[in-house]
């Protein structure tokens, strides 16, 4: 027979691959010679051959069959002939492709995953009314395997969610209650932060489960999806008492079924559906475990259930997942910072003080810390300012300690932040401290202009001093042939000086009228005196650490508490258990702006999509920005770059929040910068990028007194270095356990 397969047409190949795997036939000649006979002449292959064959080989994956170069020349096939595909086979194709991860390399198949999604989202009409349920549920769960969120994928998330709460959820709709669980299921493993984006969504799912309340009825696998949507949906809800309600009555409901269905089929069940009960468990917090105690000793309790899971750790589970993560995540536990002003004090004086602060905070002490970066200063640099800080404070000598010294200009506090956590995530830290102090003010002005400009000034001295106001208003000038005009640019401090006045560690005390801010001492062609980053001595440190090391070291489940009996010495970050670092990215751009200025030597855009890609986030689900001001013209591509204004609008959104705050205003109107950023809170040099991630953590714990935004659950902070030469950014949240 394996010698007759050359000979056949594709469709009737596609068709005996497809009896093959039915039947379960393991001929691995006759498996070897379609492998074969497939990646040889791919060019032949018709949509519907391929979703025939792919399907084929991933199911015959489990009977040993090594399809590689059929995959692969199979992906090539599609990349050439995706417009071809009709809505129902791209749902066949996409399915097999996404779950055939470490069959395919990974970037064919991310890019035909890309495509088919793409042709799928196309064939689709405008508002999905006659896209079948099952098409949408499919493509779903093919997606939620992937760890990749595209702009594809967004605009999928985005429709299928708005699909399925006019057409699927409601009453009578497209969706049983077991296919809302699917779908649900399926966005929450696409979005870290589970289901708070989908909250309409959820109530309405959760009355159509109780309607329905068959969990009886449900395979095992559904159980568990179910168990984990109401967990996530607890979360989702929980300013909502009447859903929240709901919610924890169909919790306690399925542990009954559940305890039922995984007693009887405990022997079947492979081990990675069991860990994925436990990881679920453990996401709803102890007393989860507590409650379900009849689920847990079904599944064998968890610590016999963790040696199980350690052994099959790679295993394919009944949800056709790898084993999920132990679930930890990075985070900034404590903050501590100085005055500011003109204060006399070296910068290693400030940074000393700000640590002690930052770990006092925690409840920490210095031998906790393993590992320290801090950035370097302008008044008081030193050869290695992390080893000297990290010497001074008796940090070192002593093994197993970190240190490292972070140079991206004012972007450093934020680069710093996620190299600390890259070191709890890879290098295994616990306790990473990152510092920054500098006593610009100090220094008189001539000292402070010599140090400033050696830093930016182009070999060829074009940029006059002082050359980063220049440098920075060279840009401006560049932008304000574009998309801001020279008041604008202007009404960016009148807006910090107002934001500034409910901080009071904010260097000023009035607000400027737009005219004060015009008629002050022009330093460059289109920048005054109250535009520049208003110099300031002081420092700033936070603390960041892995949640398990709160839990272990700290006792987080204790602090956290209300009646936590050591939270009143800490601060309100470790007390309400730290600020989750999502994600990051950085980018770079030239060390000062080059002769023909053009959208090539800016990075703040990239280094923001990178944040929001690893947080899987967009800029709509952030509550609060702290944006880099160092100019007013850095705000306003900043504004642009995170996604706060449209594109080319940025000087428009400035003039609309100039007049909107004209008047006394909430913060919640606001809500970037609202400590006043470097044009009136303070610069000192490199730290002010830190003010930015504490007035962060202050906004994400409730605790920014006058300034408080409500309900801020995500914040953006962004760091810039040199004249646009770096751009950090990171995306915060408030944890949710
Ligand atoms: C200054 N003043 C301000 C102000 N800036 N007041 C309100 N808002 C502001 N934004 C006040 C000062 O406190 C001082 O008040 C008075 O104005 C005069 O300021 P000065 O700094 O003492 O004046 P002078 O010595 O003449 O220097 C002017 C200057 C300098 C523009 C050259 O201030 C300067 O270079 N500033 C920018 C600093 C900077 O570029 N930082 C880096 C940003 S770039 P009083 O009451 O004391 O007289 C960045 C990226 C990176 O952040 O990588 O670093």
């Amino acid at each position: 027979m394996a010698a007759q397969v050359p000979k056949l047409e594709p469709p009737v190949l596609a068709e005996l691959s497809q009896e093959l795997q039915r039947f379960q036939v393991g001929d691995q000649q006759l498996w070897e010679a379609l492998v074969q006979d497939t990646a040889r002449r791919p060019q032949e292959l018709k949509p519907l051959d391929i979703v025939y064959l792919l399907d084929a080989f991933r199911r015959a994956l489990s009977f040993g069959v090594r399809p590689a170069p059929a995959l692969e020349a199979t992906c090539q096939r599609i990349m050439e002939c995706y417009q071809d595909f009709n809505s129902k086979q791209c749902t066949g194709a996409l399915g097999s492709v996404c779950r055939l991860s470490g069959h395919i390399d990974s970037s064919q198949q991310y890019k035909v995953m890309h495509l088919l999604l793409g042709q799928w989202l196309a064939s689709q009409p405008a508002k999905w009314e006659t896209t079948p349920s099952n098409q949408v549920i499919s493509v779903a769960v093919s997606l939620s395997g992937l760890g990749v969120l595209s702009d594809r994928t967004e605009t999928f998330l985005a429709a299928a969610s708005s699909w399925a709460l006019r057409w699927g959820a409601p009453e009578g709709g497209a969706l049983s209650a077991e296919d809302l669980v699917v779908l649900l299921w399926s966005l929450k493993e696409m979005t870290p932060l589970g289901l708070a984006r989908y909250r309409e969504l959820v109530q309405l799912s959760l009355v159509r489960i109780r309607a329905a309340a068959t969990y009886e009825d449900w395979t095992l696998v559904r159980q568990g999806q179910a168990l984990e949507v109401l967990l996530s949906a607890k979360h989702a809800l929980v300013e909502d008492g009447a859903d929240l309600a709901v919610a924890e009555e169909l919790l306690l409901g399925i542990e009954a079924p559940m305890t039922a269905a995984l007693s009887k089929q405990l022997a079947q069940a492979p081990c990675s559906f069991l860990a994925k009960v436990l990881a679920t468990g453990e996401q709803g917090g102890t007393d989860f475990w507590l409650r379900c105690s009849g689920l847990t000793e079904a599944a064998g309790g968890p610590a016999e259930l963790c040696l199980t899971c350690d052994r099959h750790f790679f295993g394919f589970g009944a949800f056709g997942l790898a084993m999920p993560q132990p679930v930890s995540t990075v985070r900034i536990v404590g903050y501590g910072m100085t005055a500011l002003g003109k204060l006399r004090r070296s910068a290693t004086e400030l940074m000393q003080e700000a640590l002690q602060k930052a770990l006092q905070s925690t409840g920490l002490q210095m031998k906790d810390l393993d590992g320290l970066v801090a950035v370097p200063s302008l008044s008081h640099p030193h050869f290695m300012e992390a080893h000297f800080l990290a010497t001074q404070v008796g940090l070192l000598p002593r093994q197993n300690v970190r240190v490292r010294t972070i140079d991206t200009g004012g972007a450093g506090p934020v680069s710093g932040l996620l190299e600390a956590v890259r070191m709890v995530k890879a290098e295994r830290c616990q306790a990473v401290a990152v510092v920054a102090g500098d006593a610009v003010s100090s220094l008189a002005t001539a000292d402070f202009l010599a140090r400033a400009d050696q830093g930016c000034r182009d070999p060829q001295g074009l940029l006059p001093s002082p050359c980063i106001p220049n440098g920075y208003d060279q840009v401006a000038r560049w932008q304000m042939g574009r998309s801001v005009s020279r008041e604008q640019l202007a009404m960016v401090s009148v807006l910090m000086s107002r934001q500034a006045q409910r901080h009071p560690l904010a260097l000023t005390k009035r607000p400027h009228s737009l005219e004060d801010v015009l008629s002050s001492r022009s330093i460059a062609p289109a920048t005054n005196l109250l535009e520049c980053a208003r110099r300031a001595d002081g420092g700033a440190a936070i603390i960041v650490a892995s949640s398990s090391f709160m839990d272990h070291h700290l006792g987080h489940d204790v602090v956290s508490s209300k009646d936590g009996a050591v939270s009143e010495r800490l601060g309100p970050v470790a007390a309400s258990g730290g600020v989750v670092v999502l994600g990051g990215g950085e980018a770079s751009g030239p060390l000062f702006p080059p002769r023909d200025i053009d959208e090539a030597m800016f990075s703040c855009e990239a280094a923001a999509q990178s944040a929001f890609s690893e947080a899987q986030l967009l800029p709509g689900d952030v509550d609060w920005f702290g944006l880099y001001d160092c100019y007013p013209v850095c705000f306003v591509r900043a504004l642009e770059a995170c996604g706060v204004a449209a594109k080319g609008q940025g000087g428009q959104w400035v003039e609309q929040m100039f007049k909107r705050t004209q008047s006394e205003y909430q913060p919640a109107d606001f809500p970037i910068n609202t400590h006043g950023g470097l044009l009136a809170f303070g610069a000192p040099w490199e730290v002010p990028a830190m003010y930015n991630i504490i007035e962060a953590c202050e906004q994400l714990t409730g605790a920014a007194g006058p300034r408080q935004v409500p309900r801020v659950r995500r914040a953006l902070v962004y760091g810039n270095g040199g004249i646009f030469s770096h751009s950090s950014v990171a995306i915060l949240a408030k944890p949710v356990d």
